[in-house]
């Protein structure tokens, strides 16, 4: 793994959109949209070669504050989209961004079948415990009795442990990072971007206009980088155990790394023997015969 920019490849300024950001003061999606072009540059690769793909929210407004190929979709919806492109074109590093409120609710079972499919794609968890594009409504993973706009007595359901839901679905490669910690979270995309199957890196992310019980400074007092300590990253049971405790310290860094499952396109025996990528098998075709019956 490369630790500095590189002399060759790109320079941070090929990622860098002319766009305006326009997230709140504070808010931690600055940190993660920092810590994604800082991987990629540090990683060599150029803005043509990735795909970023964006769900619905304050996450996805990053769709047009950053440049390389981009695909901005439906709310809950991210991770289909990008295990499709990574099929089509497997040379390309796919990237997959999408909000607690899309990951654990509209798109569960996207989730669900995106860890067990093991597409060969990264996917960065904006987890900011609530809503913020529509105004703070309380997700899944905000706490139990929260109050919230929607809800200001707080909502009665329970909240989901995602970190204990996403061990659940054996998955080969966990991360946890925080917004604020952009040198760690650079580390840990990168790592997740050269993992060879379903990356999940679920990133604590202040949002200081809505969430006011996980501050910036509440996660920079209880974040503690795994990698200052001895820790084997293949221990499944282990690295379940320390994700899902956070009653104390919360432990990010690397957490699960398991290489020898193979992803979903090695699966494939149909794809097994293939010697070009299914963009280069598309042929260009005429469809103005077909086109004509709808007129
Ligand atoms: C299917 C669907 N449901 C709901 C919405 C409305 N909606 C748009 S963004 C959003 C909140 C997004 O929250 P989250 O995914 O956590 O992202 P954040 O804004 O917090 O980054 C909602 C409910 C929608 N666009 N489509
Ligand atoms: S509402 Fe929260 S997540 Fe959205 S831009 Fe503002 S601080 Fe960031
Ligand atoms: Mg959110």
């Amino acid at each position: 793994m490369v630790d500095r920019i590189p002399l060759s490849g790109p320079a941070m300024r090929a990622y860098t959109s002319d766009h305006p950001c326009t997230w709140c003061d504070g808010c931690g999606n600055y940190g993660i949209w920092s810590a994604l072009k800082r991987a990629l540059v540090e990683l060599g690769i150029d803005p043509w070669n990735v795909l970023l793909c964006f769900d619905v929210g304050c996450h996805g407004n990053m769709s047009d504050k950053i440049l390389g190929y981009r695909f901005h979709g439906l709310h809950g919806r991210v991770i289909p989209l990008a295990a499709g492109a990574k099929i089509a074109n497997p040379e390309l590093t796919v990237i997959a961004l999408g909000g607690d409120g899309a990951s654990f609710s509209e798109g569960i079972g996207h989730l669900v079948h995106g860890i067990r499919s093991n597409y060969d794609i990264t996917f960065i968890l904006h987890n900011n415990a609530n809503y913020g594009l529509t105004t703070g409504q309380a997700s899944a993973l905000t706490p139990q009795g929260q109050p919230m706009n929607s809800s200001p007595e707080g909502i009665p359901e329970r909240t989901l442990n995602s970190m204990d839901f996403v061990f659940s679905l054996e998955p080969t490669f966990v991360a946890r990072g925080f917004s604020g910690a952009i040198p760690q979270l650079t580390t840990i995309f990168k790592a997740a971007i050269e993992h060879r199957g379903f990356s999940y890196v679920d990133v604590l992310q202040a949002c200081p206009t809505y969430n006011r019980f996980a501050t910036h400074e509440y996660l920079m007092e209880r974040c503690f980088d795994i990698a200052g300590e001895k820790y084997d990253a293949a221990d499944l049971s282990r690295a379940r155990a320390l994700a899902v405790d956070t009653t104390g310290r919360i432990v990010t860094g690397v957490l699960y790394c398991q290489s020898a499952v193979p992803s979903f396109m090695h699966q494939l025996a149909t794809r097994r023997a293939a010697q070009t990528t299914l963009v280069e098998e598309v042929g260009l075709r005429d469809v103005a015969s077909l086109c004509s019956v709808f007129q």
